[in-house]
């Protein structure tokens, strides 16, 4: 346990975030199409290896997590990727739930699944490199949903995994997220997310995991993304933090991911976030925000490679910027 607390804390150390490298095969190969790179392993791996040799990386990132395909390959090089990252200063971590599918009972839901054989996983993932582990659950927010059911499923499975990453000596990192999908405004947001950590703290605390050795990954509180009226990163920010002070003084630190907000609006929020006294760290483990821009420089281009990790290094610099304020804004 004492070195998951350790770990949990250098994944959230002052002025670093999380680097979300994690796509599954079928999502990371959209998102290259849609750039126009053909959706190969080999173009996924150098892709990702574009990623995690951006010069500089560890300067605001502690950490980066793969999906299992990626875990598996090797830099060009031929240095397996979690000893890469390692060499570089970043903590390579692995996703362990194998996606939200839909349940019978559960109607227009999904309950995140990935706990069978997950102990053995674990030992594989923690035996070639991994530090840290992610399971992430989503909630739609709809009429009548997320109903008590998928909370409660997906809550439960969330505190399995990691109570067993914990087990196996790998952080997890616990993501409940709710989805931005609707029109909502974002009362109905915090009202959700709040039952939803709810109950996520509930299940952690029956199956004895140690808040000082996860990292919580959860949504901001924002409104749906097809409400007409944006709120201001202060709005974002206080509803985020009032929904999270439900958490106690010893959870290590909360990384937030960004959900499809864009790049600027995600940074602008977590600024904001440091402006609130927490007992726990508020930074970022962002997938989109933070690689958007550079899938989009490079698209696939052998000789966009650093352009597409300048765009990469401008948004962690960001982002680690905004979280590094809070040392100016609260000092020790
Ligand atoms: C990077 O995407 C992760 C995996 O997604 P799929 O298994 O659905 O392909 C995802 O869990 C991601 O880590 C989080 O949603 C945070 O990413 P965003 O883009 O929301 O910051």
């Amino acid at each position: 346990m004492g070195s998951c607390r350790q770990i949990a804390a250098q994944l959230v150390a002052p002025g670093k975030g999380v680097l979300a490298a994690d796509e599954s095969i079928a999502t990371m190969s959209g998102r290259l199409e849609k750039a126009g790179v053909e959706a190969t392993a080999e173009n996924r791996r150098r892709y990702r290896q574009l990623l995690a040799s951006t010069p500089g990386l560890a300067d605001g990132a502690s950490g980066i997590i793969f999906c299992d395909e990626t875990l598996g390959q090797d830099f060009s090089d031929g240095t397996p990727f979690a000893q890469a990252v390692r060499a570089a200063g970043v903590l390579p971590g692995i996703k362990v739930d194998t996606g939200a599918k839909p349940c019978p009972g559960l109607p227009g839901e999904t309950v995140t699944e990935g706990l069978d054989g997950l102990p053995a996983r674990l030992e594989h993932y923690a035996g070639i490199g991994a530090a840290f582990a992610k399971w992430r659950a989503v909630y739609v927010i709809g009429d009548g949903l997320p109903s008590a059911g998928a909370i409660r499923s997906n809550a439960n499975a969330l505190a399995r995994y990691a109570a067993a990453c914990q087990a196996a000596g790998l952080v997890p990192v616990v993501e409940p997220e709710v989805l931005m999908d609707g029109a909502h405004p974002i009362e109905r947001c915090a009202e959700v997310t709040a039952v939803v950590q709810a109950a996520v703290r509930e299940e952690l605390e029956l199956l004895g995991v140690d808040l000082a050795g996860i990292v919580l990954k959860p949504n901001m509180v924002v409104e749906g993304k097809d409400h007409p009226e944006p709120s201001s990163p202060e709005r974002v920010a206080e509803s985020t933090v009032e929904v999270l002070r439900a958490w106690p003084a010893g959870l290590a630190g909360v990384a937030f991911l960004s959900g499809g907000q864009p790049p600027e609006r995600a940074t602008a929020n977590l600024e904001a976030m440091q402006h609130h006294p927490t007992p726990w760290p508020l930074t970022f483990s962002f997938g989109r925000a933070l690689v958007d821009p550079a899938l989009a420089a490079w698209h696939g281009e052998p000789a966009l490679v650093e352009a597409g990790q300048a765009a990469l290094a401008e948004r962690v610099a960001a982002n680690a910027e905004a979280v590094r304020r809070r040392a100016q804004l609260q000092p020790a």
